[in-house]
């Protein structure tokens, strides 16, 4: 099970939020690649429908806070990564979410058709892992400590593959 609030030992520089408790599972890996290459986040259950005034104000302040990456995963009408992004300019990547009637296709699709002026980089369905790596990288931007982790975990990935296939 998820892990919800932050780190207390420092400050969080990535914020994992969701629209459900619901999500938590799914959400996961992103919060365990993270704190796999000891990157403090912070986790919050939001909902761009439910809880629409906290949402924004939670975005909205989340700069100011040191918050360097937003991840945000939601399913159904999944609006929550397009509404952060519309009130900050921080990186927002969006996890559309497997919903049970669509099997995801309707999260995938409010996420990835962002209008022009507003990104939301997109993963795939239940991605959250994906999204946990892209975040790194964007920091790994300003860090070449994480920029050799992240080449390190690379490499072993492929070790792990090449060491499969005999
Ligand atoms: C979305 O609605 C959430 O992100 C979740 O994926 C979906 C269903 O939420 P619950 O009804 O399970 O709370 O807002």
């Amino acid at each position: 099970m998820i892990i919800l609030g932050s780190d207390k030992s420092t400050n969080p520089v990535v914020a994992i939020l969701m629209g459900s408790a619901s999500d938590a599972d799914t959400m996961e890996p992103a919060r365990q690649i993270l704190k796999e290459f000891d990157v403090p986040c912070e986790v919050k259950i939001l909902s761009a429908h439910r809880t629409p005034e906290q949402t924004i104000e939670y975005a909205k302040t989340a700069k100011g806070r040191g918050i360097k990456v937003i991840i945000a995963g939601a399913g159904g009408a999944a609006h929550l990564a397009g509404i952060i992004a519309a009130v900050t300019t921080l990186p927002v990547i969006g996890v559309p979410i497997k919903s049970k009637s669509l099997n995801g296709i309707d999260s995938l699709l409010s996420m990835v058709q962002m209008p022009a002026g507003i990104p939301v980089a997109t993963v795939a369905i239940d991605g959250a892992s994906n999204a946990g790596l892209l975040a790194l990288a964007i920091l790994a931007l300003g860090s070449s400590d994480l920029s050799e982790k992240l080449d390190v975990y690379r490499r072993k990935m492929q070790e792990k593959v090449l060491k499969s296939s005999v």
